[in-house]
């Protein structure tokens, strides 16, 4: 394992215990609105800071994107992309889906190392570039199934913004038709690895920030799938949209994608 995985693992296992010991304990006067239907914790922001503390001690000269505000330019060209607590509405619930997610990208903006760690089920997702992906330390892979009738589909249902719900919907109808059944866990990092060890066949959601999905798409690719933006792109960063599956499954996902999202491309 590199330092950076190692510093990664170490801090979000930290951020973890962090969150567990306040898990169904929070105060309703430690939720704040950040934007509208968009809430913070005093949680995620101890986590961020715990976090961020680490990764600056561990590499000064690496760039910082964090989703409550902790940021740095750094000076290497690699970005640390951080998302301290996704999933907090079900946090704030006292729903056990949440995680914490931790990127690095390279020079070069490629995805380099990623970690997603549940604490509840204390699930620690690993993947470095061209190392294969790891749960718990053994190897995952994508699902290898491939008949419709099987197919367990995750998503994430818009929930602020509404211009393209329409689209959604007609998309979501299809993909209804064609699967086992839908999930919407609430928290993109813990779908996208999910469906990177093979519990979902695939991810679809159309509204993502790099913090959301960096750690994930690098799981799903180590895993051996396929992740792309809505019009089939696969530099991700620059679309917000994902669509992540199995050699048999994003196919399928893509094409209903670029038939209803369109009008959104
Ligand atoms: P967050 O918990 O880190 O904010 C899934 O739809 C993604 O959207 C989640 O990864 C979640 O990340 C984010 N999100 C923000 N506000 C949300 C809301 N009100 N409902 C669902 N997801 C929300
Ligand atoms: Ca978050």
């Amino acid at each position: 394992m590199s330092s950076e995985l190692d510093t990664a693992v170490t801090a979000a296992k930290k951020a973890g215990a962090i969150a567990l010991r306040k898990f169904g304990e929070l105060d309703l006067t430690e939720i704040h609105p950040k934007e509208y239907k968009d809430f913070v914790t005093e949680v995620d922001k101890a986590c961020e800071r715990s976090i961020a503390s680490a990764i600056s001690a561990a590499f000064p000269d690496d760039g910082m994107l964090c989703e409550e505000g902790s940021a740095a330019k750094g000076s290497s060209g690699r970005k640390w992309i951080v998302d301290p607590l996704d999933g907090t509405l079900n946090f704030i619930h006292s729903f056990p889906v949440f995680a914490i997610s931790i990127a690095l990208s390279d020079a070069r903006n490629d995805l380099v190392a990623g970690v997603v760690y549940q604490p509840v089920l204390d699930e620690l997702f690993t993947a470095e570039k061209g190392t294969g992906a790891y749960l718990n330390g053994s190897p995952i892979h994508v699902s290898s199934r491939n008949n419709p009738e099987q197919f367990l589909i995750a998503t994430g249902i818009p929930f602020k913004e509404y211009h393209y719900l329409e689209s959604y919907v007609s998309m979501l109808k299809e993909v209804i038709h064609d699967s086992a059944g839908i999930r919407r866990a609430g928290s993109a990092a813990i779908d996208l690895a999910y469906t990177a060890c093979g519990r979902f066949d695939a991810f679809w959601e159309y509204k993502l920030f790099p913090w959301d999905f960096s750690a994930g798409v690098l799981l799903v690719r180590e895993a051996g799938g396929i992740v792309t933006s809505f019009s089939g792109n696969s530099d991700v960063t620059e679309h917000h949209s994902i669509i992540a599956g199995t050699p048999v499954t994003h196919p399928l996902l893509l094409e209903k994608a670029k038939k209803h999202f369109q009008e959104h491309m």
